[in-house]
Order: C-alpha cells, then sequence, then structure tokens
C-alpha cells in the first residue's frame, strides 16, 4: 500500500525510497516483528482463557511432554499470519500477482490448520481434521495458486524446473509442472507441520529459509543480478522479497514467545501457512530444489517418518526409537533444548549450502 507513494516523488523527493525493495522489505521486517511484540502477550493471554487446558498433548508421545507441556496454548500462528498480513499489506506493491499468489496459499493454508487446531482444542483430542480432508483443501489452494503463477510467467519458463549448479538446464515439464507445483507447496506444508514438535524446531528454520529466499526473490527479480549470477529471471518475483522480510519478522516475534519453555505453540495454523508459503515462493522463483536444500531439515524429519511407516508395516520393527528424528533424540535421553539448537545449527549449514547454489553454476 505504502509503495503508491512513490508516485508523488516527483513532488516530494523523500518519497522516492518507498520504490526501493530493500526499504521497504526491512520495513516488512519491522512492521511483522513489532505487531508479535505489541499483540503478543494479549494474544497469549486470550488464548489461555479460551483454550483452558491448552494445547491436547498425546498419551504416546515422549512422556516428559505429558508434564512440561500441559496447559500451552496453541494457535498463536494467529500472531504469525496477522503480522505477515499486515506487513505484506503495508509495504508490498498489491499489483502483484504473486504478492496474491503467495497470499492465497499462506492464508488458505492457515484456515485449514486453524480448523484443525479449532477441532483439537474444543474436542480435546489430537484428531482434528481428517487428514484426507486437509490434503484436499491445501491441494485445492496450491492448484489454484499454481495455475495463477504459471499464468503470470512468461514462456516455457513457467511451466520449468530449473536444476541448481546447471545453469542451462531447464526441464519444460509441460502441464505436468501443475501437479509437481502442488507436491512442493503441500510437501513443504506438511514437512514443517511434522518438523513443529519442540520449542522453537521449527520457527528458526522457516526464519533462515524465509531470509534466504528473501535474497533469492530479490535476485531472480533483477534482471541485471540474475543475468550476471546466471540464473533463471523471473520478472516481478522481486516483489517478494517483501513478503519474506514479513515471514522473518513475524518469526521473530513469534520465537520470544515459543522459545523454551514455550508460552505459546505455532498450532497447525502457523506450521501449515508457513511451511506452504516456502513452497509457493520456491515455485515463483523457479528454486524448488534449493528449497529441498535449504529446508533440508523439514525433508528430513518427514524421511525420518518414511522410513519409520515402512519399516514398521514390513518389518514390524522401528528404525527410529520414535520419528520424527526430534523424538528419537528426546527418546535417547537428550535435553530439548539440545535438539533444537543443534538441528537449528544443521539449518544454518544447510542455508549456505542452498545460497552457494546461486554462485556455483
Ligand atoms: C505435528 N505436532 C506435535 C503444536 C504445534 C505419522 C506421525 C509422524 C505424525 C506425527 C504428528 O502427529 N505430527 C503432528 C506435530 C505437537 O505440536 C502441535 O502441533 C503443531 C504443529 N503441527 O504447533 O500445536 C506436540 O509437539 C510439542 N511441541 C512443543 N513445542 C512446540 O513449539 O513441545 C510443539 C510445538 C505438542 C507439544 O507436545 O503437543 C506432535 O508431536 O504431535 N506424529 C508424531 O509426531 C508422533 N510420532 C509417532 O507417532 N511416531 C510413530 C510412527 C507412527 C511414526 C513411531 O515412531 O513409532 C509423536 N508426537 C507426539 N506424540 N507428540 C509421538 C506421539
Amino acid at each position: 500500500m505504502l509503495y503508491f507513494l512513490s508516485e508523488f516523488s516527483e513532488q516530494f523527493g523523500a518519497l522516492n525510497v518507498f520504490r526501493y525493495l530493500t526499504f521497504r522489505t526491512g520495513g516488512a521486517v519491522m512492521t511483522a516483528l513489532l505487531f508479535a511484540f505489541l499483540v503478543g502477550p494479549s494474544l497469549i493471554q486470550w488464548l489461555k482463557r479460551k483454550q483452558r487446558e491448552g494445547q491436547p498433548i498425546r498419551e504416546d508421545g515422549p512422556e516428559g511432554h505429558l508434564l512440561t507441556k500441559k496447559g500451552t496454548p496453541t494457535m498463536g500462528g494467529i500472531m504469525i499470519l496477522l503480522g505477515m498480513g499486515i506487513a505484506t499489506l503495508l509495504w508490498a506493491d498489491l499489483t502483484s500477482g504473486y504478492i496474491w499468489a503467495v497470499l492465497l496459499v499462506t492464508l488458505g493454508y492457515g484456515a485449514i490448520g486453524f480448523a484443525d487446531d479449532f477441532l483439537k482444542v474444543t474436542k480435546r483430542n489430537t484428531k482434528g481434521l481428517p487428514g484426507k480432508l486437509k490434503l484436499l483443501g491445501q491441494v485445492g489452494f496450491s492448484g489454484a495458486a499454481a495455475l495463477w503463477i504459471i499464468l503470470l510467467g512468461e514462456g516455457d519458463q513457467a511451466t520449468s524446473l530449473a536444476v541448481p549448479f546447471f545453469k542451462d538446464l531447464l526441464v519444460d515439464m509441460g502441464w505436468l509442472y501443475l501437479p509437481f507445483a502442488i507436491f512442493v507447496m503441500t510437501g513443504a506444508s506438511n514437512s514443517v507441520n511434522l518438523t513443529d514438535g519442540l520449542d522453537g524446531l521449527a520457527i528458526v528454520p522457516v526464519m533462515i529459509a524465509a531470509s534466504v529466499f528473501v535474497l533469492i526473490s530479490y535476485l531472480v527479480g533483477n534482471a541485471v543480478f540474475a543475468n550476471y549470477l546466471q540464473i533463471h529471471h523471473v520478472p516481478g518475483a522481486g516483489e517478494l522479497a517483501v513478503f519474506c522480510g514479513a515471514v522473518v519478522g513475524a518469526a521473530i516475534g513469534f520465537l520470544w514467545f515459543n522459545a523454551p519453555p514455550a508460552q505459546v505453540f505455532m498450532g497447525d495454523t502457523g506450521s501449515l501457512a508457513l511451511g506452504g508459503s516456502l513452497g509457493a515462493l520456491a515455485v515463483v522463483t523457479k528454486h524448488e530444489i534449493v528449497l529441498a536444500i535449504v529446508g533440508g531439515l523439514f525433508v528430513l524429519e518427514t524421511v525420518s517418518v518414511i522410513v519409520q511407516v515402512a519399516s514398521f508395516k514390513l518389518t514390524g520393527k522401528r528404525v527410529f526409537r520414535m520419528a520424527p528424528l526430534h523424538h528419537h533424540f528426546e527418546k535417547k535421553g537428550w535435553a530439548e533444548p539440545t535438539i533444537v539448537i543443534r538441528f537449528w545449527i544443521i539449518a544454518v549449514i544447510l542455508a549456505i549450502v542452498g545460497l552457494s547454489t546461486l554462485k556455483l553454476r
């Protein structure tokens, strides 16, 4: 919205600053962060009042959770989504179709997660929405967004997959790209959802990935930089740097309240939305494989579940003491903060590897 102020830069030269992506991205970070700090405490109090006993804790989980997590309210994702939404609407160029496509996935997935959390809290069980219904909703929102993104794209590139390290390799998938894009968004969403099982465990890797995508969006959207780095130029993708800034700011603000011992959990309201937004960013910027690297921690957690369930079904034996992977280390006796901080370190290393794909071509 503030972007339109730059139209008056002829009369008031200072307003030209609203034209700059860097300035508006910084503004989005600060707006989302301040929103979380200002609204967080009262939102948590309100959630506590409404939820009384807080997040229903699974009986079959790590024993400690039943003691230490009881009474913690969920749906803290409301503060994340409100902060991100307000910051994006305030600082992004709202004529950008990419901004609205990514917001469609983010808020659509957030609504699915909210319904899931609401059922869990009101029915006092950990079932929530039936899995198939959640997936159907995710496919619906991501399908609409993917179609929109393809139509906004240019020529064959719109339905092509870029491969990191191979600058000239663009695999044109034709209309197969649509189900692929849906897979990226729903996969990223459910991976973040699975990962969000310890205080601070999901929100920091999300923040790290969003920070990487601030840079990727900016570079991919800038013809000069894209040409210099020999990455695929996606006109208009630069505006997503503002959205990524809003994610980073909201994530830092939420982390203040989710740091151990968490005062609030983000809930599926936050985890499904944040994962979906990362998937949508990867699709617009044609960095799907890079997202799998940068978000490798989410991939690792999901693969641990797939391996565990497959092994248990096929052989009756478990590969891990419990899946996802963070529970395995809990069962091994690692303290929760130890697991969380070591997983953060892995996320930082993977982000550096992901960033290296911009240069090594
Ligand atoms: C998402 N949800 C947390 C919180 C958060 C197939 C199977 C792997 C599915 C998986 C599952 O149910 N995943 C759901 C993980 C839950 O967190 C809530 O959910 C939101 C995210 N979606 O925002 O609202 C619990 O995680 C803890 N938590 C924190 N701090 C946080 O900041 O401590 C969350 C956020 C919260 C709280 O205790 O209640 C979760 O873990 O359910 N299932 C599992 O992960 C279960 N694993 C399992 O069943 N393993 C099996 C096989 C089937 C794979 C096995 O290994 O044999 C474990 N998870 C738990 N209890 N909590 C075991 C059962």
